[in-house]
């Protein structure tokens, strides 16, 4: 007995999309190099964000969890009744499950780039909450987008876990939020989660697990430039970099030339020396001032917050 999701595609609808070509095009041809960190998650990559979750040394999804998981009951009170549940990025959906019961929506939208594995992952959901009418949103968040138009009159709340707004640059998380804040109505709320700043050590162990699958991660763009575009480049011929930058409170991961090699995009040949860096993602820390100061720009009230014993990770709750 399959219950039915409502998808949406803004992606392909916009038309206006950037294609894999134009946007890794863009970014290898500039100085210094970069590739967009929204890049990582096609199917395979979502897999591989999914195992990083499950790394010991990846400390905000388990911490996250356990706020969560201890504030459900304070979050239910504090969130209030009759409401829809919007996730932005919502990946393979686990954490919605710890608040499903407790906050019980009307509606719930999960809003991700990778189009199968958030359909994948939405009828799953669909299947194990029979009660709750499931949508799946395939759209870019770092472009402008819009919520969908839901039936009913109950309060929307946007819930953005798992620190994604760190992949933002604090300006362009402060346009994310008022893009949220300005779509939701009087009331509406935003529940988010952020990941702290805090010593050195454990935000490196975060990004350099033993097991090399953020490392896998990383390279996953050099897979897609391969299979995707057909360049003649291979993993082995770059290295995974992840450490934190202290003066801008951000994780930088990079991929590194192993060797000078050069390799054609469409029309263009891209030559990378040796040691040379392609800039892959930021992932910027706050601290629960910073973060409430960057909201309260973008509108939001502060409502509340929780967060874990030992201080890693915030959870806030704004509404407009
Ligand atoms: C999705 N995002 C919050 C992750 C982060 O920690 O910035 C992505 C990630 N990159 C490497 N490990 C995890």
């Amino acid at each position: 007995n399959r219950h039915r999701v409502q998808f949406h595609d803004q992606l392909t609808e916009d038309g206006g999309e950037q294609s894999l070509l134009e946007a890794l095009t863009i970014g290898l041809t500039d100085s210094p190099r970069w590739i967009s960190p929204k890049h990582f998650y096609d199917h395979r990559g979502s897999e591989l964000f999914d195992r990083i979750c499950q790394q010991p040394e990846y400390y905000p999804t388990r911490t996250e969890e356990s706020i969560l998981e201890q504030s459900v009951d304070a979050i239910a009170d504090r969130v209030g009744g009759d409401i829809d549940l919007i996730e932005l990025g919502s990946g393979a959906s686990h954490k919605i499950r710890l608040l499903l019961d407790a906050l019980r929506p009307h509606h719930y939208v999960g809003v991700d780039i990778s189009r199968d594995f958030l359909l994948e992952s939405t009828r799953r959901l669909a299947d194990d909450y029979p009660w709750l009418a499931v949508h799946a949103l395939c759209a870019d968040f770092t472009a402008p987008f819009t919520l969908p138009e839901l039936e009913g009159d109950a309060r929307p709340v946007v819930f953005f876990p798992g620190s994604s707004i760190g992949n933002f640059t604090p300006r362009e998380a402060g346009e994310l939020l008022t893009r949220v804040h300005d779509q939701l109505p009087p009331g509406g709320g935003l529940l988010i989660g952020v990941d702290r700043i805090k010593g050195r050590d454990r935000l490196e162990a975060a990004y350099n697990d033993a097991a090399g699958v953020t490392r896998e991660f990383n390279l996953n763009l050099i897979h897609r430039l391969r299979d995707e575009l057909g360049a003649g480049v291979s993993p082995e011929d770059f290295e995974h970099l992840a450490f934190y930058n202290e003066a801008a409170s951000r994780i930088e991961m990079h991929l590194i030339s192993q060797r000078d090699q050069s390799f054609s995009l469409d029309d263009q040949i891209i030559t990378l020396a040796a040691g040379e860096h392609i800039h892959t993602e930021n992932s910027w820390k706050y601290s629960r001032e910073g973060f409430e100061k960057l909201a309260g720009h973008a509108g939001f009230t502060r409502r509340d917050h929780w967060c874990d014993d030992a201080q890693l990770f915030d959870v806030h709750y704004f509404e407009r």
